[in-house]
């Protein structure tokens, strides 16, 4: 494990991955997308999941002195909150926005992200598997 650290990070209700609305966020469990991470990982990884929004920003902060690049699903907080946008922007590496679901292809609530202008890559519709190419991606962002 000697390539760089990567967070990554996963907002309110995600916790409930393969046990609802399988249609549209599928069967894969939460745990399921950690394995499939820790298999991707090249370097430490931090892989977490919370429903508070100030634990996601301490979680941002404490990112800015351990990771090299922060990989993050917002669910919720995309399109409403200003105080995870403002975290994210005092972290310096690469910041890869992630959905499961295609979120332009849903309720037009869904298609304004405030987290997209202060990402350095956005991924969405890929289902679980959204997660092993935005692993993919970030090495390739932070080893050039
Ligand atoms: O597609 C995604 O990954 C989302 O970030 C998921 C969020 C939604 O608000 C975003 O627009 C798109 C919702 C996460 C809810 O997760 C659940 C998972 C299983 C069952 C119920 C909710």
């Amino acid at each position: 494990m000697t390539g760089p650290a990567v967070h990554v990070l996963n907002g309110p209700n995600l916790n409930l991955l393969g046990q609802r609305e399988p249609h549209i966020y599928g069967a894969t469990t939460l745990a399921e997308v950690e394995q499939m991470c820790r298999d991707a990982a090249q370097g430490p990884l931090v892989f977490a999941q919370t429903n508070h929004e100030g634990v996601m920003i301490d979680m941002i902060h404490a990112a800015r002195g351990s990771a090299a690049g922060i990989v993050i699903n917002p669910a919720g907080w995309t399109f409403r909150s200003i105080a995870i946008v403002d975290a994210l922007k005092a972290f310096a590496g690469p910041i890869i926005e992630l959905h499961i679901s295609n979120v332009h292809a849903r309720d037009p609530i869904y298609h304004h992200s405030l987290v997209s202008p202060v990402a350095t890559a956005v991924i969405c519709g890929l289902g679980a598997r959204g997660y092993r190419v935005a692993m993919q991606a970030m090495y390739g962002l932070l080893t050039g």
